[in-house]
């Protein structure tokens, strides 16, 4: 039965950043517990069928949480703008540096300008309104990677293994995903394969009875994959809709992380041929260009197909979305903009540049 279907995308994009960045050593707080799946409704998955006032709530919440990175990054163009009457090579050059310390990303940014340079020359560009509207066509360019046809589920469960270095997001992120699956009317289990820190467990657990999703978890320090090996045995035998997987983020070696992250991975397939249908990177966007550095890490072993970017909330630097997107050929499929389970966007492009460069200093 082809029940389940996901867009993915792809994209003919260069590499921009080198290097690894596993060792990132951030601890994770336990989740917020108060009233965080009753303050406001959680948004539906698909955007069909959802109602205008709940597409304003949501566009507002975008909105307000990327204030920092609308002051901080299109703030900086308005007031590199104001007042100018030409475009010179010196407008150019504080373009680009305002655009490289957003973090973009060096490449992202090159050809970015490159490219308003072309249409200054070409004379379909004079004033600096025009460079502003140019730049946000050139932006959106770069983050609507084409899409490509999804990966469909040919049995239940729909598999979701999420992969990421500690402290990033993921069981937060899991959280939010699976109440979005559950409010669909999806039977949802989550598979606590993070085995390596103790309270990980704890955390994952909090979440299932908070968004009404099953759990499996061993007792004590297992092999996180004999953990996932009945997990999706459980699955299969309840007629479970959607798996999500939780995984370490660190071990004693990067190698190590990775080579068990494939032996999760190995398990699940010789129970469910396609699966995992989905590894979800989940990225964080405070690191800023590390978070491409990791991205390319663990997409070089394990395949990713989609990448989660959270914290968006809590940068100034969100233009990390255009490098991302540019850099890697991956979707961006959701954004964090907060630590409750409302917090979860599909990202969207077009809402994504449209709250970016509203008006800075009208009212959140
Ligand atoms: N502001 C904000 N905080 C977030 C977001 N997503 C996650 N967090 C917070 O980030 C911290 C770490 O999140 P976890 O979900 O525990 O991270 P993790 O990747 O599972 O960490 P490990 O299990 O140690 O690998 C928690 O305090 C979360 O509440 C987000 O989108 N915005
Ligand atoms: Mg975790």
């Amino acid at each position: 039965m082809k029940w389940f279907k996901k867009k993915k995308q792809t994209g003919d994009r260069s590499q921009e950043a080198s290097g690894e960045t596993i060792a990132q050593d951030l601890e994770p707080e336990a989740p917020q517990e108060e009233g965080a799946d009753t303050a406001e409704p959680v948004e539906p998955v698909e955007a069909t069928g959802v109602s205008e006032t709940e597409k304003q709530g949501f566009f507002r919440r975008l909105r307000n949480r990327l204030s920092k990175t609308r002051q901080g990054f299109v703030g900086r163009v308005d007031q590199l703008l104001l007042g100018k009457k030409q475009i010179d090579e010196a407008l150019l050059e504080e373009l680009e540096e305002i655009l490289i310390t957003s973090d973009l990303g060096v490449q992202t940014t090159l050809a970015l300008i490159e490219k308003v340079r072309e249409k200054v020359e070409r004379k379909s560009l004079s004033n600096p309104e025009e460079l502003k509207e140019a730049l946000q066509s050139e932006i959106l360019a770069f983050l609507k990677v084409p899409p490509r046809p999804g990966r469909i589920a040919e049995e239940k469960p729909h598999v979701i293994m999420v992969v990421g270095v500690n402290g990033v997001g993921k069981t937060t992120t899991i959280g939010k995903l699976g109440a979005r699956y559950v409010k669909e009317g999806k039977r949802v289990l989550l598979i606590a394969a993070d085995t390596f820190r103790a309270a990980a467990v704890e955390q994952l657990q909090i979440w299932a009875e908070r968004i009404g999703a099953e759990l499996v978890r061993h007792k004590g320090k297992s092999d996180p994959s004999a953990v996932v090996y009945d997990g999706i045995h459980a699955a299969k035998a309840r007629g479970v809709d959607v798996v999500i997987i939780d995984t370490a983020g660190r071990l004693h070696t990067k190698v190590n992380l990775m080579e068990e992250l494939k032996k999760i991975r190995r398990t699940v397939a010789r129970q469910l041929p396609d699966a995992p249908h989905e590894t979800l990177l989940v990225l964080d966007a405070t690191t800023g260009q590390n978070a491409i550095s990791q991205a390319q890490l663990f997409h070089e072993a394990l395949e990713v197909t989609g990448i989660a970017l959270v914290k968006l909330d809590g940068t100034a630097k969100g233009g990390i979305v255009v490098g991302i997107s540019d850099s890697l050929g991956l979707p961006l499929q959701y954004i964090g903009l907060g630590e409750k389970v409302e917090d979860l966007q599909d990202f969207d492009p077009d809402a994504f540049m449209k709250a970016l460069f509203s008006e800075v200093n009208q009212s959140a």
